[in-house]
């Protein structure tokens, strides 16, 4: 259900900038001589020459549409090219194209908070640099307004007037404007900087909707394309909204926007301004009556959130028809294929970002031969998730497997799955330098779980968000992560497969360090037991503390502590011979000196067993 949000700001100025034809532009950047074509880029899958997933405006001139195979396609417009998606393991590769987008929001991201809100559409909210620019160099200062903000189409004052690019070059510049006009202004001529920025620098177009708060924004990034901005000036708002069916409000295109017009004759938003904001509280909840009145008043006070990775990283497949899948051993192979992606991906945000998934979580969709309970679906299962391709594919099986018993109960007599997904979710930083050891485990304590295998099967959890990677629209950063910047490379601990291989079980929900530590496989007094370099089961096991922290290395694995990264307060939580160990440590530590082995606190931090 909606949530309504009161419009504080309503000089904000937020601009949605979506790609245009997105995976076609990615294709043509790649084959130059498909530029200016009629293109369409298709789902790998052969049948009826493949599933249309993108098509370039000059397609679309011929009437060809995303909803055609490729045959169809070939009919409408026998000049079309179709490019096929790249294909890894089975399925569509789409790393090109995230990758892509990638370029674009760090180019977008310079002049504002910015969120990614899919593969290729971001929210930036740029009411800052608009304010600078008010208050610096004002567009009526401004000789030569770039051409690409003159080409705008300013709601309410272009259109019939043959002259619109003087038109908009005065409502630009007028001195006499509302401060949140004149705000909007700025916002115009910094979209079109960026913008034209974006082609310069990936040969991309987008079109972009600047208004004053999200919801508008993104109605407007639409409503001229390819390659224009399209400006909301409020006093456009009533006119914009009168018009609009409810359909085409994101919220409003299921059950809730059936009622609205079945229940109360309700086809456009604007007709929603008739209703008082009692009476749609009274039908449909406080929360949804009062977002109803709202909207229909072009009032929302969602924000920015600046995020500009995603909050999980997921991999589908659907077996439609006869593809779907029957047996064990079939579920078992593509299960692989997915983990495998999953684990690359998790794997390079890791070394990438610095950040670590915590919750793996699968979904299906199956059929029963003899289905009685048609309704009853596949259950959605979550467990910790361990770091390593056949980690992740082990625990993925024992998933399905746990999901297919309760799903089939006692109709054991045959079924069929027609999608697999993974997903890897709860992605957390790695804390840099300045956080303290405590906050970096008590935000952990899920992962510290991830060595506890299946016995943590959790039903699936629904904030468990899902950006996933299905054959067809697939990826969603609606439900990306906080935080989109990297963070500092001088982690806590260099190494957190090291971590997820020293950590058993038993440690979920403890957040304490000394408990964290008390539970690592070899406690202190196992430390005599500890294999040396020369250990003929070929552990390389070697402490000492440095001038500035404390290493602990096994094989690949190299732990390091450093000095300055232990909040005081977490020493306290130390036992006692550990404190002044460790206090005597940090008093020295600008002076290099070397730990015996046998040294408390290395003992207690010790990593001694094989796992
Ligand atoms: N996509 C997909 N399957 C879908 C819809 C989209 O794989 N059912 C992919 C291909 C698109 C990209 O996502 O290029 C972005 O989708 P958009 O809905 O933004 O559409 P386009 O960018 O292709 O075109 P437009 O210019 O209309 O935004």
């Amino acid at each position: 259900m909606p949530i309504p949000r009161p419009d504080r700001q309503g000089d904000r100025v937020i601009a949605h900038v979506d790609m245009d034809c997105f995976y076609v532009q990615v294709e043509q950047r790649k084959q130059p001589e498909l530029r200016g074509l009629p293109t369409a880029v298709v789902q790998y899958n052969e049948w009826k020459g493949g599933a249309l997933i993108a098509v370039s405006y000059e397609a679309r001139k011929f009437g060809v549409k995303r909803s055609m195979r490729g045959d169809e396609a070939k009919m409408v417009c026998p000049s079309i090219h179709l490019v096929q998606v790249p294909v890894a393991r089975g399925k569509a590769d789409l790393n090109s194209y995230r990758s892509a987008g990638s370029e674009v929001v760090s180019i977008l991201s310079a002049r504002g908070r910015c969120e990614r809100a899919s593969i290729d559409e971001v929210y930036l909210d740029l009411t800052d640099a608009a304010e600078t620019m008010l208050s610096e160099s004002p567009p009526e200062a401004i000789e030569d307004i770039d051409e690409e903000a003159l080409k705008s189409h300013v709601l309410g004052i272009t259109g019939a007037d043959v002259d619109g690019l003087n038109n908009v070059r005065r409502w630009l510049c007028q001195s006499d404007a509302v401060h949140k006009d004149k705000l909007l202004a700025c916002g115009t001529i910094i979209v079109a900087q960026l913008r034209d920025e974006v082609l310069r620098k990936t040969e991309f177009t987008c079109s972009a909707g600047i208004a004053h708060n999200k919801m508008l924004a993104k109605l407007a990034s639409g409503m001229h394309k390819p390659a224009q901005q399209t400006i909301v000036p409020s006093s456009a708002v009533t006119n914009l909204l009168a018009s609009l069916p409810v359909k085409k409000m994101k919220q409003l295109g299921g059950k809730l926007g059936s009622s609205l017009h079945d229940d109360l004759g309700v086809n456009t938003v604007g007709d929603l301004l008739q209703f008082s904001e009692e009476k749609l509280q009274e039908r449909y909840g406080v929360n949804t009556g009062t977002w109803l009145w709202n909207i229909a008043r072009g009032i929302s006070g969602d924000e920015v959130e600046g995020r500009i990775l995603p909050k999980s990283h997921g991999c589908g497949k659907t077996f439609p028809g006869p593809r779907a899948l029957k047996t064990s051993s079939c579920v078992e192979h593509w299960l692989n294929q997915l983990c495998e992606e999953l684990n690359e991906r998790v794997q390079s945000d890791l070394e990438q970002n610095k950040r670590v998934a915590n919750t793996l979580t699968l979904h299906a969709t199956a059929h029963k031969a003899s289905d009685i309970q048609l309704h009853k679906k596949f259950p959605s299962k979550s467990c910790p998730l361990r770091y390593g391709r056949d980690k992740i594919q082990e625990d993925a099986k024992k998933l399905f497997d746990s999901g297919l018993r309760e799903f089939l109960g006692s109709h054991t007599d045959g079924w069929r799955v027609t999608s697999l997904s993974v997903i890897a979710s709860k992605i957390l930083d790695i804390p840099s330098g300045s956080c303290s050891i405590l906050k970096f485990f008590q935000g952990k304590s899920q992962s510290i779980t991830s060595g506890g295998s299946l016995e943590d099967i959790l039903d699936d959890d629904p904030s468990c968000s899902t950006e996933r990677d299905d054959e067809h629209k697939v990826f969603s950063y609606e439900e990306c992560s906080k935080d989109g910047g990297a963070p500092s490379q001088d982690g806590l601990i260099n190494t957190v497969c090291a971590q997820k291989k020293s950590i058993k079980p038993k440690d979920k929900g403890k957040n304490s360090i000394l408990k964290f530590f008390s539970s690592i496989d070899a406690p202190a007094k196992q430390a005599q037991n500890v294999p040396n370099s020369s250990d003929p089961q070929g552990y390389d096991d070697r402490r000492h503390c440095t001038h500035d922290g404390i290493s602990l290395r096994r094989l690949d694995d190299l732990w390091t502590i450093r000095a300055a990264d232990i909040d005081p307060s977490v020493v306290d939580e130390l036992p006692l011979e550990i404190q002044q160990e460790v206090q005597g440590w940090l008093r020295s530590s600008k002076r290099p000196h070397n730990c015996t082995r046998r040294s408390s606190l290395l003992n207690y931090f010790s990593l001694d067993k094989p796992t």
